[in-house]
């Protein structure tokens, strides 16, 4: 069974533990968000893949849910000692090794994908991680700065999360470079070729809907044979953690598991979970044509974790 999973970082990886288990079997494609990239100290730094590649690799941080488990803070010690900024992004001594060889490696001529998927012969995910495109795209977000033109400023998304813990209004999102990006080698292939589908409980905005904003990804899962299924990361009306809340605010979407499922809407997804705390609003789904189940969706453990990916296949096999 070939599975394809457009992932964000978190949300994604942690469910991508659980469907390795659900589907030992199974040839499992990830098409990575790379709109959380960031460029800083002259590295190349790609928050999503890294926190999908660590984390199916046996390297993450498992309390924080990103970065290197046992990191060490060294060089960013010296780099403030230099007064070198930015100090708000926590770059580990451990990661700073992967930004430096996939610098180093893009500085050579490779695309990302290959860099990529160089870097995975370490880590051996167990999966085929792609990144949704070799071309720089950046995510960003409109905010107020009384001071610019107009009264708004777009800010990197990471400065947004980071620095600003999502606390200053979000009037816009806004995925930098996406319109001339190209879907990097093996993206749309994996899609028509797949036998089902997956949306991980990802930001449906920055994670997600940044992979669909690559001309091209969108209409290729649209007009894949394969069913498509997501799970819902909203539940009691608030993300289980992160922004979500705010940048769906941005695109207009209200914060529940009923508004992302219209948001993706029955052109794109043909099946939804929801947790069952959101039961009820399961007819509402349905309602948009979109067959839903309520089940639960807490990524506890890997085992709880396996059993909402084995859900995803059995509504994906339901809906065919
Ligand atoms: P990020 O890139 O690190 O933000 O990760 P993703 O975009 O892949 O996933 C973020 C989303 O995961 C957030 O909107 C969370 O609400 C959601 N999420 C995290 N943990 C859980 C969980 O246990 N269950 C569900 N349903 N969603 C979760
Ligand atoms: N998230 C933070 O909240 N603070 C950090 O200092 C931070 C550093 C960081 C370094 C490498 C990396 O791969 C991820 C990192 N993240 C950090 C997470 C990152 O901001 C993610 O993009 C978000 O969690 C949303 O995807
Ligand atoms: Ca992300």
């Amino acid at each position: 069974q070939r599975i394809v999973v457009l992932a964000g970082g978190i949300g994604g990886a942690r469910f991508l533990r659980g469907l390795k288990s659900a589907a030992p079997d199974a040839d499992i494609t990830v098409i990575g968000n790379t709109g959380d990239d960031i460029h800083l100290f002259g590295l190349k730094v790609c928050p999503d893949l890294d926190t999908v590649m660590y984390t199916l690799g046996g390297g993450i941080h498992e309390e924080q849910g990103w970065g290197r488990t046992g990191e060490t803070f060294a060089v960013k010690e010296e780099l403030a000692a230099y007064g070198v900024g930015p100090g708000w992004f926590g770059l580990g001594d451990r990661d700073f090794a992967t930004h430096i060889v996939r610098t180093q490696m893009l500085a050579a001529g490779y695309p990302l994908s290959a860099v990529t998927e160089a870097l995975c012969e370490r880590w051996q995910p167990g999966v085929r991680l792609i990144p949704m495109s070799d071309d720089r795209v950046e995510t960003h977000v409109m905010t107020d700065d009384p001071g610019a033109p107009g009264g708004r400023k777009a800010i990197h998304f990471q400065e947004y999360w980071v620095r600003l813990r999502a606390e200053v209004p979000a009037h816009a999102i806004v995925p930098v470079g996406a319109d001339e990006a190209k879907p990097a080698p093996g993206v749309l292939e994996a899609l028509a070729e797949a036998d089902v589908i997956l949306f991980p409980p990802s930001n449906p905005v920055v994670s997600v809907g940044t992979i669909l904003a690559v001309p091209g990804v969108r209409e290729a899962v649209a007009n894949s044979a394969a069913p498509v299924v997501g799970l819902s990361p909203i539940v009691g009306d608030a993300p289980v953690r992160g922004m979500a809340d705010k940048v769906l605010a941005a695109v207009g979407v209200e914060s529940t598991a009923a508004a992302v499922a219209r948001h993706y809407g029955s052109g794109l997804i043909d099946g939804w979970l929801v947790d069952t705390v959101d039961a009820g609003t399961v007819p509402d789904v349905e309602a948009a044509g979109i067959r839903c189940r309520a089940v639960p969706l807490m990524m506890t453990d890997v085992e709880a974790t396996a059993r909402m990916a084995a859900e995803a296949l059995a509504l994906a096999a339901e809906v065919r």
